[in-house]
């Protein structure tokens, strides 16, 4: 066991962390960029081709030296060095935490209980690839003869929003002839909508779930099933227009598709972090297996960082440190991700179940209850759009909404000025949240007395600057493995399990027995009254 035996408020850096909060929390950024010319040079780190500007945060070398001696008591590289040895560190599911082996090269060797996994997940990826180019080559046929042109996953959480955010990031890559489709809502409509106008004849679906029993995955993948064999008329037909991603293969075979045709993972791939294991073979079919290579050395550069770097010049390590001040010393309860690319439409929801289901935890590896905050909120949306909607409350209202601006210096789609002007509202943007506009510059401008207050921006609201060059497979692997080890930095600190997730259980089991009441004759009478009438008035009225 490698948490720390003392609790985190009792570490010594906590406790002088607290202290300094008192000292800094009023100090404006306009002073310590005053006093410090260097300071936006000085707080940035490049590694692996990212630049990570955290100079316009609240902190001070005092507070950087604070938090870095918070991560040594809290055993952090102890931590590291458990994770990427194959330790069970998910202890509450016994389980090692390896995503870093799925990107591993060829030769690396990482054992899980005394068994090199690398070979393994290199076996799955040459057979992705061999797979990939069949479908892609069109040399793979659905039963009637026809190429492949549609290409449907059909997973939820994990076994989704991976692919999905990665599908939408890498659109530039992607085979641009076939039509690829995210299936997750147990809502029939997102099947329908997603079917609806597509040639059953060309249509290929990933069932892609770890343990291939989640409900909403099997109810939609037998929906597929109907739907296909409705317009194909024969079983045999399964075989060319489904395979599976899943750890199950018992499971797979029940539903009727041959394990010739699954493609496995592993007990130590948890599901948020299994967007690069075999639950990418959309990703792989859309990018190609080349792309996909790339993705993998992207993430596995930072791997190789997380790992070596000293803690002052490792980015995730910096990421996870900040956002445990703002968490724990300044109540902040949210991180806004704002990426000034529209390829990354999906990336903050994706962040929203990395850093959610890691961190919204409230009892430590012992099993005590925290007295502090964990895991903030993650949320966010592309900019610019977000400028024109709840910037405002970023800037004027009554949070501290610490932000990550991603942006990149070339464009996948260069049109006039387009890029400039984006790039242009990033840098805009965390200058005007930093600096502010006081009372005197606002009287300046000749506003009048009353609508003074209004027109002040106050200013001294953080955020980071996460500045690449160019938004690639390799880039967005980068940007990922950061996220990732940024959770790992922050879930260690906290001294919780960020691999589990028991608090989605209780809600699937009281669905399993609504779903029986909702078929039966009567309305039940068991639960609560709020929920026994709210069954009953939706049976009423359905019918
Ligand atoms: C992720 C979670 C969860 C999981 C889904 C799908 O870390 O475990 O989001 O990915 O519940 O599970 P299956 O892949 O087993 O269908």
């Amino acid at each position: 066991m490698t948490a720390p035996a003392t609790p985190l408020t009792q570490l010594p850096a906590w406790k002088a962390l607290e202290a300094h909060h008192k000292a800094i929390a009023f100090q404006h950024l306009r002073h310590l960029f005053a006093e410090d010319p260097a300071r936006g040079t000085r707080f940035a780190v490049e590694a692996e081709g990212i630049y990570l500007d955290y100079s316009k945060h609240r902190i001070t070398d005092e507070t950087l030296k604070l938090l870095l001696q918070l991560a040594d008591q809290s055993n952090l590289r102890a931590r590291i060095d458990a994770m990427f040895r194959g330790d069970k560190i998910n202890i509450t599911e016994d389980r090692a935490v390896l995503h870093i082996a799925l990107r591993a090269p060829k030769g690396a060797v990482i054992n899980v209980d005394g068994k090199n996994v690398v070979p393994e997940v290199h076996e799955v990826l040459d057979r992705m690839a061999a797979f990939s180019n069949r479908v892609r080559g069109g040399e793979w046929k659905g039963h009637t003869g026809k190429p492949i042109r549609n290409v449907i996953n059909i997973g939820i959480g994990g076994s989704d929003l991976g692919p999905v955010m990665a599908y939408e990031a890498l659109r530039h890559y992607s085979r641009r002839d076939m039509t690829f489709r995210f299936v997750s809502n147990v809502d029939g409509t997102d099947f329908a909508e997603a079917t609806r106008d597509l040639d059953a004849e060309e249509t290929l679906f990933i069932i892609s779930s770890k343990t291939f029993t989640t409900l909403e995955t099997m109810t939609n993948a037998h929906t597929a099933r109907q739907w296909a064999l409705a317009k194909l008329g024969d079983e045999k037909a399964i075989a060319k227009h489904f395979v599976a991603v899943s750890t199950n293969g018992a499971e797979v075979t029940k539903f009727g598709i041959d394990t010739a045709n699954m493609f496995g993972f592993w007990d130590w791939v948890g599901g948020r972090y299994s967007m690069d294991s075999a639950i990418g073979l959309s990703t792989m079919l859309a990018i190609g297996p080349d792309n996909f290579h790339q993705l993998l050395a992207g993430f596995h550069a930072i791997d190789d960082h997380f790992r070596t770097a000293p803690f002052e010049q490792n980015l995730p390590v910096l990421m996870g440190l900040l956002t445990v001040w703002y968490t724990d010393f300044f109540d902040a309860q949210t991180v806004a991700v704002l990426p000034y690319d529209q390829y990354l439409k999906r990336f903050p929801a994706y962040l929203q179940q990395l850093t959610m289901e890691s961190n919204g935890k409230h009892v430590t590896l012992s099993g005590a209850r925290v007295n502090y905050e964990t895991g903030p909120i993650f949320w966010g949306e592309p900019g610019t759009n977000g400028q024109h909607s709840f910037y405002q409350l970023i800037h004027q209202g009554t949070r501290l909404i610490p932000a990550d601006f991603i942006g990149f210096s070339k464009t996948l789609n260069p049109l006039g000025n387009h890029h400039d002007l984006l790039m242009a509202n990033v840098f805009a943007q965390t200058e005007a949240l930093a600096f502010g506009k006081t009372a005197e510059q606002v009287q300046a401008e000749g506003t009048p007395d009353w609508l003074v207050p209004h027109r002040v921006f106050e200013g001294n609201r953080p955020s980071s600057t996460l500045l690449l060059n160019e938004l690639t497979p390799e880039s967005l692997g980068k940007l990922v493995a950061l996220y990732e080890h940024s959770v790992f930095t922050q879930g260690a600190i906290w001294q919780i399990d960020s691999f589990d997730q028991w608090g989605v259980e209780l809600g699937k089991v009281l669905a399993k027995k609504i779903i029986g009441e909702l078929a039966a004759k009567n309305s039940p009478t068991d639960h609560d009254s709020s929920t026994n009438t709210l069954i009953a008035r939706y049976r009423k009225q359905r019918g």
